[in-house]
């Protein structure tokens, strides 16, 4: 049999003929987006390199598949391969994260964070409404019922962490759903430390007692302790929902475990596959046996008919997370955060709590003169791929901001290392300390415009280039 790299080389040179043959500017974009991501630093915290198993698994005719329903009660015939695909995926996720159960159907972070949302909803207004009207099925329940039931529905309430101090948009930002379905509540960190402050968040809870307290992050570079935010929801009687889509391939690869593994703690966990857990773009719920019924009611309740050759795929990637090198990875990833991070506070760059220990650093670029937007342009302009962010209490907006993320599971996929990750840090102080914030057209200072000295870009470019061509995404992939 040929080396897989050979086949993957030759089975991607022939898909790009097939789909040149149709529509050549397509089969050209796929070929420069190789290339470009070939040849950029990326640091975008939530994005990574699936591997070629996985992304090959996405181009099936599974892709031409309707299969609403669950595994054996579908509403349409012909499901037999479908219900292999999704029950194996079901599978690898329950024995990969130790959940009791697990619906792999959402096809986003925002998919599988509103089926929580419903399910939790569901859960805990039916039961009791159930039971208050001695029925056993929600069919049953008469237009009155109904009427009470949607006046509670509405009339419930989530505390989740800000978008600012680094939650999600879903996790009950005002302008999002979630933050018009609940009423909302939102929680930050300490003001000095930047740091979780589970004594103040408690009491925020106690005070505002709501249904769902979400945890979880997309830009706050610390681990959290789900056991304590446990007590927290039992002490209320909240569901406590785990939103670890940043963080999932660190719990996967066991890097946190105990108090910081939320399975073991949360009712309802929710997650995409494509962050630092290497997979397909797609989301998953993994839920307590309690929380099952409801969650698998994601369709119809939320959802339509599943990605079934996305569900392939994650099947695949979670099959690649079991194996013993994905804990390697993991580790990895973490310990790159760690010297990305001492790389920047050694050259005197501010960080948002100071530092990190999971897999992504938040930069505070005003200590340059510059907004988050600006860093994020000149940055780009020297080929290192990032984007801006909030800072806590930013006071440039979430627009312009005043801080860069930037994650290390991507550039752990291709090979970096600690040491990588210190260059890395250098050549990004580099290009901040050579850019000047630019001027408006009435004279003022811009948030948007800017000027990078002369040579720095190249300069750049070609210090990363020497580290990408060392660790070569794709290894032994050739499209010519
Ligand atoms: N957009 C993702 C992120 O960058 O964190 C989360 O939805």
């Amino acid at each position: 049999m040929a080396d897989l790299n050979s086949l993957t080389s030759s089975a991607y040179r022939h898909a790009l003929e097939v789909i040149a043959s149709v529509e050549p500017r397509i089969a050209d974009a796929t070929r420069q987006e190789l290339a470009d991501q070939r040849a950029s630093l990326k640091l975008i915290a939530s994005e990574n390199y699936a591997s070629p198993a996985v992304l090959m698994t996405m181009g099936t005719w599974f892709s031409d598949k309707y299969a609403e329903g669950t595994v054996g009660h579908r509403f349409y015939a012909g499901c037999q391969n479908v219900d292999t695909v999704e029950a194996l995926a079901a599978e690898h996720a329950r024995e990969l994260f130790g959940a009791e159960y697990a619906y792999v159907q959402p096809h986003s972070g925002i998919d599988a964070n509103l089926v929580a949302f419903w399910s939790i909803l569901a859960h805990r207004i039916e039961s009791p409404a159930l039971a208050e009207h001695g029925v056993r099925n929600v069919n049953d329940l008469t237009e009155a019922d109904w009427e009470k039931l949607r006046r509670e529905l509405g009339n419930q309430r989530l505390l989740g962490m800000s978008l600012d101090a680094g939650g999600h948009l879903t996790h009950g930002f005002r302008p999002n759903i979630s933050g018009k379905m609940f009423h909302q509540q939102q929680y930050g960190t300490d003001p000095e430390t930047g740091l979780l402050d589970y004594d103040a968040l408690a009491a925020k809870a106690r005070e505002f007692k709501p249904l769902v307290l979400v945890a979880g992050y997309s830009a706050y570079p610390r681990r959290v302790n789900f056991a304590k935010m446990r007590e927290i929801a039992d002490e209320v009687g909240a569901t406590l929902m785990v939103d670890m889509a940043h963080f999932a391939g660190l719990v996967a690869g066991k890097v946190f475990t105990g108090d910081e593994d939320p399975v073991p703690h949360a009712h309802v966990v929710t997650t995409t596959t494509h962050k630092s857990l290497r997979g397909p773009r797609g989301g998953m719920v993994l839920a307590t046996e309690e929380f099952a019924p409801s969650v698998d009611r994601g369709c119809p309740m939320v959802l339509g008919g599943p990605l079934s050759h996305v569900m392939a795929a994650k099947a695949v990637a979670l099959a690649e997370a079991r194996q013993p090198a994905f804990q390697t990875y993991a580790q990895q990833i973490a310990d790159n955060a760690k010297s990305l991070a001492e790389g920047f506070l050694r050259r005197e760059a501010n960080l948002v709590t100071g530092g990190t220990d999971n897999h992504l650093v938040l930069l505070d670029v005003t200590s340059f003169g510059l907004t988050g937007r600006q860093a994020e342009s000149a940055l780009l302009d020297a080929g290192v791929v990032t984007n801006r962010n909030s800072v806590p209490a930013d006071p440039n907006g979430a627009w312009y901001t005043s801080g860069i993320r930037l994650g290390t599971p991507a550039l752990t996929t291709r090979g970096f290392g600690a040491a990588e990750f210190d260059r890395v840090s250098e050549l990004i102080v580099e290009v901040l300390s050579n850019t000047t914030p630019g001027t408006t057209k009435a004279g003022g200072p811009s948030k948007a415009s800017y000027r990078l000295a002369d040579g720095v870009a190249d300069r750049v470019r070609s210090a990363s280039a020497e580290l990408l061509e060392k660790n070569p995404l794709y290894p032994g992939l050739e499209l010519a």
